[in-house]
């Protein structure tokens, strides 16, 4: 089997995706997601300009071997966009294989180890009540786990809170909006949130919570300290985790479960963290940490040190890279939850799937391949659109971490 094309589509159905689609001279298409949220089209040139062109004439099924040539044959290595590119290239040629030996993805990669994939989704809500009724609502659509967030009083837009009853989406058209943040609010705030759900909710839910990369290394300590009563399934991205010794200083306060790594894209920017037992839950996702073959690997490496997986999956990561993801999760032994926000009606139009949820836990279908399909009459009726994250500054005006 040979590559014969390999073209992207870019589109903005509710919010902005680049996909790649690769065609073979046996009539087998893959699709790969090649979405960067807010750097869109630095990958869609990467790819136009410097990677389809290699890929025509190679055989699909070398995955391993067009992986190294994308990573060490660029020579600058890793970086968001080197490896979503790559990523997208991977994730498309796996799709294939799968179609070209008619089986589900999840059957290449070790088959099933579990029946289903435990998913979490997002709660959040302008103040502790309605962020109380938000988990309810998805406890009573079967989810076993849910993230919550809620507006911080005093600080203007916090992360994670919806503006103006619109579903919660974190890039926004247009320029970068800027929202304010005060650490000293937030961890006054924080465990009252936490001590309230618990109180309305029982043991048994599993309750996560984003700190997005905003605290210093002893702040993050003080945090997982004080949510420890209420056991979190997880405490995600307490810092910045360029600097991954930071997290030394949180574990040896706090026995809160740490996840981390979705601005990761190598397991070079985690292997630190897992080998010195840092972390618990390592969230670097398919699409920006170079795709299937090297998520596999991440996931391998993390087994020896007992870090489970627990990958990204916000909306800005499109429906190809959350099958991906299920797949994934379904076969490899080590997997701990998939987060799962949903896509907008329209989104899930563009991208038709195979993946199901049911009773808390997902699964990838058994199409073969992927299982995800583009609409593209469809997305040709919604165009790309300049957004950006929005970022922040503390009440001073300094600008800090979003
Ligand atoms: O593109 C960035 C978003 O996906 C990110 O802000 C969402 O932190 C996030 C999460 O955990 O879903
Ligand atoms: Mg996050």
């Amino acid at each position: 089997m040979k590559i014969t094309a390999a073209r992207l589509i870019v589109c903005s159905p509710d919010r902005n995706f680049v996909t790649l689609r690769i065609d073979t001279d046996e009539g087998i298409y893959g699709l790969g997601d090649a979405t960067l949220n807010g750097r869109e089209l630095a990958v869609a040139a990467y790819l136009e300009e410097h990677v389809l062109p290699c890929l025509i004439g190679r055989d699909p099924f070398q995955t391993e071997d067009i992986w190294q040539y994308l990573y060490r044959g660029a020579y600058w290595r890793r970086g968001p966009v080197t490896m979503t590119s790559i990523a997208a290239v991977d994730v498309a040629l796996w799709d294939i294989k799968g179609k070209a030996l008619n089986t589900p993805l999840y059957n290449l990669l070790g088959g099933r180890s579990r029946e289903g994939v435990l998913v979490y989704t997002h709660a959040n809500g302008r103040d502790i009540p309605e962020a109380l009724d938000s988990v309810r609502k998805y406890m009573d659509e079967g989810y076993l786990a849910v993230r919550a967030q809620a507006g911080v009083p005093g600080v203007a837009s916090s992360y994670g809170v919806p503006k103006a009853g619109k579903p919660y989406e974190p890039a926004e058209r247009g320029l970068p909006s800027e929202s304010l943040w005060s650490t000293e609010k937030y961890l006054n705030f924080a465990p009252s949130l936490f001590e309230k759900l618990r109180v309305e909710l029982g043991s048994d839910v599993h309750l996560l919570h984003d700190v997005h990369h905003r605290l210093t290394p002893i702040e993050a300590a003080r945090l997982g300290k004080s949510l420890e009563p209420f056991h979190l399934f997880w405490m995600e991205d307490p810092c910045p985790a360029e600097l991954q010794e930071s997290f030394e200083l949180i574990r040896r306060h706090t026995t809160t479960p740490i996840a981390t790594g979705e601005v990761f894209n190598s397991l070079w920017d985690a292997h630190d963290l897992m080998r010195h037992h840092l972390i618990d839950y390592i969230r670097m996702t398919i699409v920006h940490g170079g795709g299937i073959t090297h998520a596999k690997k991440t996931a391998d490496f993390a087994a020896l040190y007992q870090v489970r997986t627990g990958y990204h999956g916000a909306t800005d990561l499109s429906p190809i890279t959350m099958a991906a993801a299920l797949h994934l999760g379904l076969a490899v032994h080590n997997f701990g939850i998939q987060e799962h926000m949903h896509h907008s009606p329209l989104t899930d139009g563009v991208f038709t799937h195979q993946y199901t949820f049911d009773a808390g836990y997902m699964h990838p279908g058994n199409a073969p391949g992927l299982g995800v399909e583009i609409d593209e009459a469809l997305a040709a009726k919604y165009p790309y659109q300049r957004a950006y994250l929005p970022v922040a500054r503390k009440l001073d005006g300094t600008l800090t971490d979003w």
